[in-house]
């Protein structure tokens, strides 16, 4: 593929989430969690779907890791579902939930698979969304800690990489400002730092628990981080994209990395009423955690142009498109300080996407120059539609080059220094996506359903045979 050298040791891997791959969503004394809920409520997902079977991983799991043996993959990046462990939150084990993960992660290393755990990628359990409000009440802070340490304890000499937060500054943004996402929260901007500022002290704890369980393990948290571009050159455009920098990506990453925020986007929020309460004793976690992080996890999908927003109107709450329907995003920005633009050189998916592999490539250096941590990209991947043809097969050419685009740029990246551990395609099956319903479709594997459900069969895509080849490669062909 390229002249340029990937270390013997890297991980080829894929990733997924329990609550869009695995269904069982009541089954063997697994509890309610906040998307249990949160998909009733009509209209907030595309023509109604859930993950109340998704695409039955938890009783297909076997299969599910055959084929990425078959395939060659390094490593699988999962999440655990809280409410299978602690179905109200805390307190009595539910043992099946239990042994599910320890068969997967058992299943995995008989291939020779090196199981990566995600903690929470977005699946609280509900009782606790009922006693304090889940993420908005401090006490949640114990609990996930509780719960962490609990899997370590489970896990150690067998799990080797851990993720502590699926995209914080999603899921927080779609919870309390855009309402797409539970608790289904509209413009509650005092919240939404303050539940982060829980989020970042549970990620904190977590870390620092973990170093004294697994000291030779590896953690770090997955970011959604979209690499930001000014418009132009014109002052106003490239102060926006700072200001954009400093309030939507280093308000998380320079948490995890340098353990503080960072103060420009701080004494913004301060002026407005709306910084979260930080102690000294905040500061201190986050430093300690800080300095014990092992990788930066990247999720990497799209760039974001920045244009100075003078008061026009545009806000944070624009829609997105979930229909796949081109052409219906709208922009989006905070008023007096930054709006998105069209990007006029690149291309755009159905779902009005930004393809932008070289922004993969700009999202490594930038970490490597700002932080000089190992990265884990953790996500990367292009959800289309897929036709099934009537002997089995499916022809996704797009997704073959669209991965293989971003592939040589992580290949460039690690040419230029970067310390890439790790590239984890989203995602190996077809799954749910939370807003977009089961026509967006990223895996290499197809999965006979739509929203409706179907058979649920596996069918390999023309990218699986084409990622097999990358890996047995190590990425040179
Ligand atoms: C990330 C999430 C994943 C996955 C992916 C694709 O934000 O971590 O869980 O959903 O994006 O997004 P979507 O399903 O919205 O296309």
């Amino acid at each position: 593929m390229t002249k340029y050298q990937v270390p013997k040791d890297f991980l080829w891997g894929s990733a997924s989430a329990a609550y869009q791959i695995e269904g069982a969503h009541l089954e063997d004394g697994k509890g309610v969690s906040n998307w249990d809920e949160f998909v009733k409520i009509p209209g907030k997902t595309f023509e109604g779907s859930t993950g109340e079977t998704a695409v039955d991983h938890y009783h297909r799991y076997k299969e599910d890791i055959k084929l990425m043996a078959d395939m060659g993959l390094k490593t699988y990046r999962f999440s655990i579902a809280w409410t299978r462990i602690f179905p109200t939150g805390r307190g009595e084990v539910n043992k099946k939930g239990l042994e599910f993960y320890q068969n997967i992660v058992d299943e995995c290393l008989k291939y020779g698979i090196e199981p990566m755990i995600t903690l929470y990628h977005w699946d609280i359990p509900q009782a606790l969304v009922d006693e304090y409000g889940g993420w908005e009440g401090s006490q949640v802070i114990d609990d996930f800690v509780n719960y962490s340490t609990f899997l370590f304890e489970q896990f150690k000499g067998k799990v080797n990489y851990w993720i502590t937060m699926n995209e914080q500054n999603i899921f927080t943004s779609l919870g309390w400002l855009t309402a797409m996402h539970p608790p289904g929260k509209f413009d509650d901007q005092k919240t939404f730092y303050q539940v982060n500022h829980h989020a970042f002290l549970a990620h904190a704890k977590t870390v620092i628990a973990f170093k004294d369980i697994i000291p030779d393990g590896q953690i770090g948290a997955s970011f959604a981080y979209s690499p930001s571009y000014a418009l132009d050159c014109n002052p106003d455009n490239a102060m926006s994209k700072v200001d954009f920098d400093n309030l939507k990506n280093f308000w998380w990453m320079d948490v995890y990395a340098y353990g503080r925020y960072p103060k420009n986007a701080m004494t913004y929020l301060e002026k407005q009423g709306i910084a979260p309460a930080v102690t000294k004793e905040d500061e201190s976690l986050f430093k300690k955690a800080a300095s014990l992080i092992d990788f930066m996890g990247v999720n990497y999908y799209q760039t974001t142009v920045c244009e100075y927003n003078d008061l026009d109107g545009v806000t944070p709450y624009a829609k997105m498109n979930t229909t796949g329907v081109k052409g219906t995003n709208e922009q989006t920005g905070i008023p007096g300080v930054y709006k998105t633009a069209n990007n006029p050189y690149l291309a755009t998916t159905d779902w009005d996407w930004t393809i932008d592999p070289e922004g993969l490539r700009y999202a490594c250096k930038e970490i490597t120059s700002r932080y000089n941590l190992p990265i884990v990209i953790s996500e990367n991947g292009l959800g289309a539609f897929d036709t099934l043809e009537s002997d089995g097969s499916i022809h996704d050419p797009y997704r073959i080059s669209f991965l293989e685009e971003h592939v040589k740029e992580v290949i460039k990246a690690i040419d230029e220094g970067c310390d890439v551990i790790a590239y984890c395609t989203w995602s190996f099956t077809d799954l749910l996506s939370w807003l977009n319903g089961y026509q967006k479709r990223y895996g290499f594997v197809y999965v006979d359903r739509d929203e409706k459900g179907g058979s649920l069969k596996r069918y390999k895509k023309d990218s699986y045979y084409w990622y097999e080849k990358v890996i047995e490669t190590n990425g040179t062909s």
